[in-house]
């Protein structure tokens, strides 16, 4: 068991870190403070994985991309659309620039070594799509129609700007495990938004390449994929991209999961983070139901998009004795 974004601002200890370090890139980027912050949710419940404090971004910014988190609105990147934009970013520098981010796993390491040995450290990046889409867009959003848009306008760029990404992350990941990282994840929270065809294109085909690589490499390493609101497409893939677990979202149920996914690949997920903000008897109820849907497979459990600022701590505490004693 363990929770997206079970660091960050709901928990009081994080927020005394973030405002010593002030903006969020430095927090990402100085190894003391992101080590810290990946380490105090294990150390108030006991996670049994522990993800690396970092962010999906810090790939374009790796790349020499323009990125700040402003405060209230999310980030803000300078937007990627043609090939002078793409000509700028440096796929070659990436080991090097990430290199204070490793440094945080390799303290994450030693600190889980010495405080916790029985739980995993995770590390991660975002799926070339979703990363692609912040890229491009130049910020958060909610439909991305700049990228999307560009993906049929110029398929030629955009899958330039993929292939960048495959091979950025790529090397990234392996960095990470090489690190110190147990298991790995991918984060594709945007992979919805696209139809069927492009789905194939831009989610399956580019995760399985990674997953290739990342394999030939670092066989053993177990790799989490995270597809969000695939709906009728997560069997296709769990099976074609190789992942070992898929992360289900807040929408998938779990009963038809259980069933439409081989048994060989684990799921994770996918509690709603707000039946945590509500706790009580609602929360008792539906982790329940999901541990009850996941019973005699391999399973994770967590939640099915990240913890939410207002999540009350102790509500996230009974939710793990739950979890812990069935
Ligand atoms: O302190 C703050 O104000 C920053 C809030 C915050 C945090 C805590 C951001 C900015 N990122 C993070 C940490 C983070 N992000 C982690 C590690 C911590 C953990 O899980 O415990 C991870 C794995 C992520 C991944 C991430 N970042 C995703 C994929 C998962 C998801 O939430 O869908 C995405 C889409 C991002 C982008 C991002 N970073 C931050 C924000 C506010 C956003 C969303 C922007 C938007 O689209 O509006």
């Amino acid at each position: 068991m363990w929770l997206m974004r079970q660091a960050g601002r709901y928990l009081p200890e994080y927020r005394a870190i973030r405002a010593e370090a002030g903006d969020f890139v430095t927090l990402c980027t100085t190894p003391e403070l992101a080590a810290e912050v990946t380490l105090q949710p294990i150390r108030r419940y006991g996670m049994d994985g522990a993800i690396l404090f970092s962010d999906i971004l810090m790939v374009p910014w790796a790349l020499g991309q323009g990125l700040r988190f402003a405060e209230g609105e999310g980030p803000i990147l300078d937007p990627v659309r043609d090939s002078a934009g793409l000509a700028a970013l440096n796929p070659r520098q990436i080991v090097a620039r990430v290199a204070p981010i490793l440094e945080t796993v390799r303290r994450v390491s030693a600190g889980l070594a010495a405080e916790s040995p029985r739980t995993a450290l995770i590390g991660f990046a975002g799926s070339p799509f979703t990363v692609a889409c912040y890229m491009v867009e130049g910020r958060g959003g909610r439909d991305f129609a700049a990228a999307r848009g560009l993906a049929y306008a110029d398929p030629m760029l955009f899958g330039r700007l993929m292939r960048l990404l495959v091979e950025a992350t790529t090397e990234y990941l392996c960095a990470q495990a090489e690190a110190g990282a147990e298991a790995l994840m991918l984060f594709d929270s945007w992979a919805g938004l696209l139809p069927p065809s492009q789905f194939r294109r831009w989610v399956i085909e580019p995760t399985s390449q990674i997953v290739r690589a990342v394999r030939r490499r670092h066989p053993l390493v177990p790799i989490i994929g995270f597809p969000r609101l695939a709906g009728a497409l997560l069997p296709e893939y769990a099976q074609r991209t190789g992942v070992g677990t898929v992360a289900m979202d807040t929408a998938t149920d779990p009963r038809w999961a259980a069933a439409a996914v081989p048994r060989e690949i684990a799921l994770q997920g996918n509690l709603d983070p707000l039946a945590v903000v509500a706790g009580g008897a609602a929360l008792e109820a539906e982790a329940r139901t999901l541990l009850a849907a996941m019973r005699g497979r391999p399973f994770i459990f967590n939640l099915g998009h990240g913890l939410v600022p207002p999540t009350p701590p102790e509500h996230v505490a009974a939710l793990v004795r739950l979890v812990r004693t069935g």
